[in-house]
């Protein structure tokens, strides 16, 4: 039953948005008006008059969130079953569940736009959809759970507050509850870190060699630099950018630096430097060859999490049939009633 009434709000709200869709006229008067909206702070709704340009940008955009949620349950569900402890297990449980929460809120927030999930899905498992460069890098330790927590989610974290206030209205709500969890998610990777720093050895140098192999890739989650970003500038416009790619990273890494010193991690950046003039931290170069590899999908685990994502889909098929025969037999019922 509680399917069957989500899966009509949501093609209702997707109905919506296509019959609005039509209506667009990419004409001066109404693109002018519609950036009036936006420079007045208004917050679009998907029924909303908007340019083809800002809607196909937001499908591009909170797809690929949605991707990277799903995608990033991967890494760390690597780790579930070899959890050291019964409580290290449970928050880890909790924690991959909340990535799956994060698409599913994400993917509906895009279906607003007027295209449909498994559209999206489709786009991701046999198409060219993208989703974050950082979830094609292995997990080979139980300490890379905690850099992940403490440094990607981190980063995510980082880059959500501030979509929060983008001028979507569906995605900036999603964003609520994605930031209150992902906070949650920075702690616990910070607490698991923090715990193996003042461990043994073995277990700071495990430590250490996570925040080596995670450093890079974290900063490369903010996307290229700001004189490369694509579609940086126009979405500034549109307010659902309200920070570039560097700011972001930047205002991460100024935050980072000093937790890794609070429990005796070196940042792997030999350039890494305080700079009295800016107040900020100055960094060495990033391997930009490195990750338009990664996005172009030669990382190391490319192929490994696409298959993976691939065979539940196929594996999950007799999901989704039973689910949408039980969904017909209920309005079935109801149109008789
Ligand atoms: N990876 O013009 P630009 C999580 C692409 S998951 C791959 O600056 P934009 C979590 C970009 O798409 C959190 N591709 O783009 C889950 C564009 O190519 P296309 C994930 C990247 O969109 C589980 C091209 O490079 N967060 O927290 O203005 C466990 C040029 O870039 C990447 C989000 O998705 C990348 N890193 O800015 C743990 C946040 N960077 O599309 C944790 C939402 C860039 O033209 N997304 N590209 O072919 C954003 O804020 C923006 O999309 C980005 C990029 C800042 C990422």
């Amino acid at each position: 039953m509680y399917t069957t009434d989500l899966r009509t709000a949501r093609e209702k709200a997707s109905d919506e948005a296509k019959a609005a869709k039509k209506k667009v006229v990419d004409d001066p008067a109404l693109l002018k008006a519609f950036q009036a909206r936006i420079d007045n702070d208004e917050v679009i709704e998907a029924k909303d008059l908007m340019p083809e340009a800002y809607r196909a940008t937001l499908t591009r955009q909170i797809s690929q969130h949605a991707h990277s949620e799903i995608v990033g349950m991967l890494p760390e569900g690597n780790w579930i079953g070899r959890a050291p402890t019964l409580r290290r297990k449970l928050i880890l449980l909790a924690k991959v569940q909340d990535e799956a929460g994060h698409g599913l809120y994400l993917y509906s927030a895009a279906e607003t736009l007027g295209t449909s999930r498994a559209e999206m899905v489709d786009q991701l498992l046999y198409g060219s959809a993208k989703y974050s460069t950082i979830f094609n890098y292995p997990t080979i330790n139980w300490a890379d759970i905690g850099a992940i927590g403490w440094l990607v989610d981190g980063a995510a974290i980082t880059n959500q507050i501030p979509l929060q206030r983008c001028s979507y209205g569906p995605y900036a709500r999603a964003m609520v509850r994605v930031c209150k969890e992902e906070s949650f998610h920075q702690r616990q990777g910070y607490e698991l870190i923090t715990v193996m720093a003042r461990g043994s050895a073995e277990q700071q140098a495990m430590a250490q060699d996570a925040l080596d192999r995670w450093w890079w890739p974290s900063l490369m989650m903010f996307g290229p630099h700001d004189s490369d970003s694509i579609h940086g500038h126009q979405s500034a416009k549109w307010k659902i950018k309200r920070f570039s790619n560097d700011e972001l990273r930047q205002r991460f890494i100024d935050a980072t630096v000093s937790q890794a010193e609070a429990i005796g991690l070196r940042i792997p950046d030999p350039e890494l430097k305080w700079n009295e003039k800016t107040e900020h931290y100055d960094i060495g170069p990033i391997d930009w060859e490195e990750f338009w590899a990664v996005v172009k999908g030669f990382g190391p685990c490319n192929r490994e999490r696409l298959e993976a994502r691939r065979r539940a889909h196929e594996e999950g098929a007799w999901v989704r049939e039973a689910a949408a025969a039980y969904a017909r037999k209920q309005s079935e019922r109801q149109a008789a009633e």
